[in-house]
């Protein structure tokens, strides 16, 4: 069995606004995101996390809520894609520009859902409400959803069980 592809994405909250990176190279360039990547051999999911966060932004995450699950599929890779998304409110630091991502604050009713992944615009609006979700994204190529799932959760504890592959 292909074991799944471990990731994270961290989005910084703030009341108002959502610290966004547009991503200079590798998987996803050109589109705004989150930051994060893989989870490395011996680190939890949570100190993959805060890593990718420092290492992409020069924040330093105080605390990690995990918000989200979500498995995407690409048409003819045989590795699901498993990323964990958490949000954070608080951290320390200021947002640096690095060789992976250029960070920006967004007003969360100006989110450039037309720039970013096609599955965002469905569940950065549950984010942004403090909502729990679960989903599951078929992609053709990059820019096309086959098949999708996206459920709100209550309890992060089921989003974990569900990783089990
Ligand atoms: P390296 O090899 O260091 O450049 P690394 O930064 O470890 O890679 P990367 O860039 O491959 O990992 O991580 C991909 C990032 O893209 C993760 O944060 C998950 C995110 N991602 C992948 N598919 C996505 C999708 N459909 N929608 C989305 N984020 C996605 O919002």
């Amino acid at each position: 069995m292909v074991r799944n592809k471990l990731l994270t994405l961290v989005f910084i909250q703030e009341p108002e606004r959502l610290l966004l990176g547009l991503k200079k190279r590798g998987f996803g360039a050109g589109k705004w995101n989150g930051f994060g990547g893989k989870v490395q051999a011996g680190e939890t999911i949570e100190d993959g996390a805060k890593r990718e966060l420092l290492e992409e932004s020069g924040l330093r995450a105080e605390a990690l809520e995990k918000l989200g699950l979500l498995m995407f599929e690409f048409v003819g890779e045989p590795q699901l894609l498993e990323v964990h998304v958490f949000s954070v409110k608080q951290f320390s630091g200021t947002p640096v520009e690095t060789e992976e991502m250029r960070p920006q604050w967004y007003c969360t009713d100006n989110i450039p859902y037309d720039k970013m992944w096609l599955d965002d615009k469905m569940w950065i609006p549950l984010l942004l409400r403090g909502a729990k979700f679960s989903g599951y994204f078929k992609f053709e190529g990059h820019d096309k959803i086959l098949y999708h799932t996206l459920t709100e959760v209550d309890d992060v504890s089921c989003l974990e069980a569900q990783t089990k592959v």
